[in-house]
């Protein structure tokens, strides 16, 4: 889209100041994202996130904008109450000019404050990173314990209930629509598609959600995003700052935000790495996580939890992996793909298999490391 009509967009929030730079921001696979720099009156610069939302994907945004009001209000409270600093513990939202009670203008705009000196990683090398990135996962469920999670819309109905995920793949595999063009597709990804539905697998990707249902399992607030892009880490530490993108906040299981966070945290290769020779679980790297995460969960966490946490990991990988699978075979509807990448999707299915692959070997060891910090 053309700066002129974004900073006309940007125009209809409530900032003081002119806007004087607009950059794309090419992470998140749903929303168009861009980061506009204004001018204060004060002659200050400051930065604002602007957001076109996705509303094929989130077609009630008003529900899903309340929720993330919700959420972050009781965040900033609690801080409030503890003495804590509220400075860059969450998002914050801008109003419209027209005091739109959801804040969005034009059905899909929405402008959310720049957290400062913050920067993302889609992968990393390093174990205090890795930490700390559980430490941020860990940290918004204690922020948010005691919230009423079934309080919460449910943004994408089942989104975390992988058998749901299992039955838009059955679709996209029986669908008859245009058969003709996705039939090269179907042909590429014979072997993904056979991996995928092996009966051992399917068999277990109800396990969570049946815990949920019985109440083995507490109902959580989870963030159901957590892989590493999404969150923000301190420019000049490295130490975590808080997680962003909570269009997904929704009642939901502990294990679905440590798995999705160790989804992307166990390896150093991308989410479509097409090399699946650089794709390794890493124990090291499991180990760096659960400890962040453990540190900060460990006075609110259930045993029954902790017994959920390797299996939350696998779930997650495994959720992926089905879901751009069946967006490849349905032409790539739902994730946005890159033009330059043949494939793209069925790429990302790959590289999602290979981790679950190598993480059913190492599911003992995840175990035993989770009992190394005492649980
Ligand atoms: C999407 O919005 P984004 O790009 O952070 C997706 C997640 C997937 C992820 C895979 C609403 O996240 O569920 O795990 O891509 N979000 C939605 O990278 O479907
Ligand atoms: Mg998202």
């Amino acid at each position: 889209m053309k700066k002129e009509k974004l900073i006309e967009i940007a125009k209809h929030f409530k900032i003081d100041g002119e806007p004087i730079k607009i950059e794309v921001c090419q992470s998140g696979h749903i929303n168009k994202t861009y980061a506009i720099t204004y001018k204060t009156n004060e002659n200050e610069e400051k930065k604002y996130i602007l957001q076109y939302v996705n509303t094929n994907v989130f077609p009630n945004l008003p529900e899903l904008m309340t929720n993330i009001k919700k959420v972050t209000k009781y965040m900033n409270e609690r801080a409030i109450q503890n003495g804590e600093p509220i400075d860059r513990l969450t998002i914050t939202m801008i109003d419209t000019l027209d005091n739109n009670p959801h804040g969005i203008y034009n059905k899909n705009w929405r402008m959310e404050e720049f957290i400062d000196n913050t920067k993302t990683y889609l992968t990393t090398e390093s174990m205090e990173i890795l930490s700390e990135a559980g430490k941020a996962a860990g940290k918004f469920q204690k922020h948010l314990h005691g919230f009423p999670a079934e309080e919460l819309y449910e943004i994408i109905p089942k989104f975390h209930y992988t058998p749901n995920r299992v039955s838009q793949l059955n679709e996209a595999l029986s669908s008859k629509e245009n058969l003709e063009k996705r039939e090269e597709r179907f042909k590429l990804a014979k072997d993904t598609i056979e991996f995928v539905t092996d009966e051992n697998r399917l068999g277990k990707t109800n396990i969570i959600t049946k815990k949920l249902e019985n109440k083995e399992i507490p109902l959580r607030v989870t963030h159901n995003d957590t892989k590493l892009s999404n969150i923000l880490f301190d420019k000049d530490t490295d130490k975590a700052v808080c997680l962003i993108d909570l269009d997904t906040v929704m009642p939901g299981a502990l294990a679905y935000d440590f798995g999705e966070g160790l989804r992307t945290g166990i390896t150093t290769a991308k989410e479509d790495e097409q090399d699946l020779s650089k794709i390794y679980a890493d124990i090291n790297r499991f180990e760096a996580y659960t400890k962040g995460f453990l540190s900060e969960v460990k006075n609110t966490i259930t045993r029954e939890e902790v017994n959920t946490l390797p299996l939350g990991v696998w779930m997650m990988t495994y959720e992926n992996a089905i879901r751009f699978l069946a967006d490849y075979l349905n032409g790539d509807v739902y994730f946005a793909v890159d033009e330059n990448i043949e494939n793209h999707n069925l790429i990302r299915a790959k590289a999602q298999l290979e981790l679950l692959r190598q993480m059913e070997e190492k599911e003992e060891e995840m175990k035993g490391v989770i009992k190394k910090y005492g649980f």
